[in-house]
């Protein structure tokens, strides 16, 4: 079997496409148009390239919005007093810090900082915690993505079982717990979560139905390592060195993608894959901030 491409470009324009349609109708409405603020610290290089990401989509879907970029000396008393005035600032809808911070800062500390009725990266603890139990609540852009792709293919994760390998907040741990879910529409599916404390990865790697890959290590999963007609999401999003390319870089997932889409029925590519719908996600978010539809008053 060679497998099924899961185009998340494709979709994630179908997504922005959606959004631009519903902000528009905010906006004929009588409404001000949504405001994200996004918060930079430092200089990451791939950071400065997600955020530009974001800016753009920001401009295709008709969603304000501002890069606050601040010096990697800015110290946890200054970033924390900032984002109380982004929190008090009503014409401020979304506030996003992108991660990773420089290593003097708490992320934990930054992100409880946040209104959670501004939390558009759905991390802040309240948010995880109203995800866990079922109730309404920002999720995580990049899981929520990835849900997002299952229902546009109509995979069905209903009684699969799925293996996520990465155990981030970000990622790993919220994927595992949407996908887990009972209630509703989504998830059904019997998740086991690998992590670097994991014994043999390939016991539990072969058998799932649904791999989610997010471990941030090139080629950590190879064809021999997973069944045939796995469905596999493959989130890592690693620089590799290559003087063939311009930015003497490419990018490649956690999976060596030539063995593993020999045996798969469906796989994301990098890029292309699960990237772009992080981005499509946080418009979604971004216009349920501005319209209060998650925390009401
Ligand atoms: N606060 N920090 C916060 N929120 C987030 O949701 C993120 N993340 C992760 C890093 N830090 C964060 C992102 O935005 C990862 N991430 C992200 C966003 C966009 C893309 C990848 C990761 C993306 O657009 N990827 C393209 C290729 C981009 C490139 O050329 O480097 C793709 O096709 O995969």
């Amino acid at each position: 079997m060679s497998a099924k491409i899961i185009d998340g470009k494709k979709v994630a324009q179908l997504t922005r496409d959606e959004v631009k349609k519903d902000v528009n109708d905010w906006v004929e409405s009588g409404n001000r148009a949504p405001f994200l603020q996004v918060v930079l610290v430092g200089n990451n290089p791939a950071s400065d390239v997600y955020v530009g990401a974001k800016t753009r989509a920001c401009k295709e879907v008709g969603i304000e919005t501002d890069t606050m970029r601040l010096p990697d000396t800015i110290s946890a008393k200054e970033l924390e007093a900032t984002i109380q005035e982004l929190n008090n600032d009503d014409s401020v809808d979304g506030i996003l810090v992108q991660l990773p911070l420089p290593n003097h800062l708490s992320s934990h500390n930054v992100i409880e900082s946040i209104d959670y009725r501004k939390d558009v990266d759905g991390f802040h603890p309240m948010n995880v915690g109203r995800l866990t139990v079922g109730q309404p609540s920002f999720r995580s852009c990049t899981p929520a993505g990835i849900i997002e792709l299952f229902k546009h293919y109509s995979i069905p994760t209903k009684g699969k079982h799925a293996v996520v390998v990465g155990a981030s907040n970000i990622v790993g741990r919220p994927i595992s717990i949407l996908l887990n879910k009972e209630k509703g529409e989504e998830g059904k599916a019997t998740t086991t979560v690998c992590h670097k404390f994991t014994k043999d990865l390939t016991q539990h790697t072969i058998s799932a139905d649904i791999l989610i890959v997010a471990a941030g290590q090139p080629n950590l999963i190879k064809g021999e390592m997973v069944k045939e007609g796995v469905v596999v999401v493959d989130v890592g999003i690693n620089r590799v060195a290559d003087e063939t390319k311009e930015k003497g870089y490419s990018l490649v997932g956690d999976c060596d993608f030539e063995s593993v889409k020999e045996k798969a029925s469906w796989i994301t590519p990098v890029p292309g894959g699960v990237g772009p719908m992080t981005v499509a996600m946080l418009m979604k978010n971004t216009l349920l901030a501005a319209k209060k539809s998650i925390y009401p008053q």
